[in-house]
């Protein structure tokens, strides 16, 4: 009996290491996903080897609770100068990754806190950090998560408060600021939520380019597009193709060389 009681709870134990590693294994991050750093022109990069978990994570993020940014994966890049940007974002069998995903993703400005997390014992950015919960508790209403896919957001860790942690956001929450999104298929898919913009055919794949970009560092949150598939259980895992672009922006005085040549040969003919 006592051996039996031991074993229960050496189980239990196990148990709940097993979702604290899955948790934090999961909180935010680039790991494998920095696309890297572009002036525009470069040759495209692409990241195959990634996966998500459920095909509703983005079109969970559309709706007034938000969603749990858990079922998304974020990615970065840095542009050096102002640059136009596309992506294009596919369902791909990958590892223990299924061929499925109907992907949607949005693009903001700003970065989740970065590895190392220097305030020890912090976390990096997760939903159910206390100071996201403050956060999303300040907005009203009950949320499943931080996430948020058509608009600005906020999140932060465990122990993350204070100039000391992060001189650019005093209270420790990351930012990042809505720019666009795009995302598979139609209503029938991603939901009825006000501001969506669809490709408008379900297959597998979305593109998606971004104009006029200035200097900075951006993130990209992908996900599944598939709102009702969220009532599904058991909630399989999909493998994500992404490819990155970025293309630079004609300079003024370029435009100006431009229309004075044209001005020239016009004067001459
Ligand atoms: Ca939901
Ligand atoms: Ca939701
Ligand atoms: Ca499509």
């Amino acid at each position: 009996m006592k051996i039996h009681k031991t074993h229960k709870s050496l189980l239990a134990s196990a148990g709940i290491l097993l979702v604290t590693l899955s948790q934090s294994q999961a909180h935010i991050s680039y790991s494998g996903r920095n696309f890297g750093t572009f002036a525009g022109g470069e040759a495209p990069v692409i990241i195959s080897n990634q996966t998500v978990t459920g095909n509703f994570g983005w079109a969970d993020g559309t709706d007034a609770d938000f969603g749990d940014s858990h079922k998304m994966k974020a990615f970065r890049f840095t542009l050096t100068s102002t640059a136009t940007v596309s992506l294009t974002v596919s369902g791909n069998a990958v590892g223990a990754g299924i061929l499925g995903l109907n992907p949607g993703f949005t693009l903001y400005s700003g970065l989740a806190h970065l590895a190392p997390i220097t305030n020890a014992p912090g976390s990096a950015d997760h939903d159910f950090s206390n100071i996201s919960q403050d956060y999303l508790n300040g907005l009203g209403g009950p949320h499943e998560g931080a996430f948020n896919a058509l608009a600005t957001w906020r999140v932060g860790g465990d122990n993350q408060a204070g100039p000391v942690f992060d001189y650019n956001a005093p209270d420790g929450l990351s930012t990042f600021t809505y720019i666009g999104h795009a995302v598979d298929g139609t209503a029938a898919n991603y939901g009825n939520a006000p501001g969506i913009f669809g490709d408008g055919l379900l297959d597998g794949t979305v593109t998606g380019t971004f104009y006029n970009l200035a200097a900075g560092n951006y993130s990209i949150f992908i996900g599944g597009s598939d709102y009702a598939s969220q009532l599904n259980s058991p909630v399989p895992t999909y493998g994500i193709s992404a490819t990155f672009m970025a293309v630079p922006e004609p300079s003024t005085g370029l435009i100006g060389l431009l229309g004075a040549t044209v001005l020239l040969r016009r004067k001459r003919n």
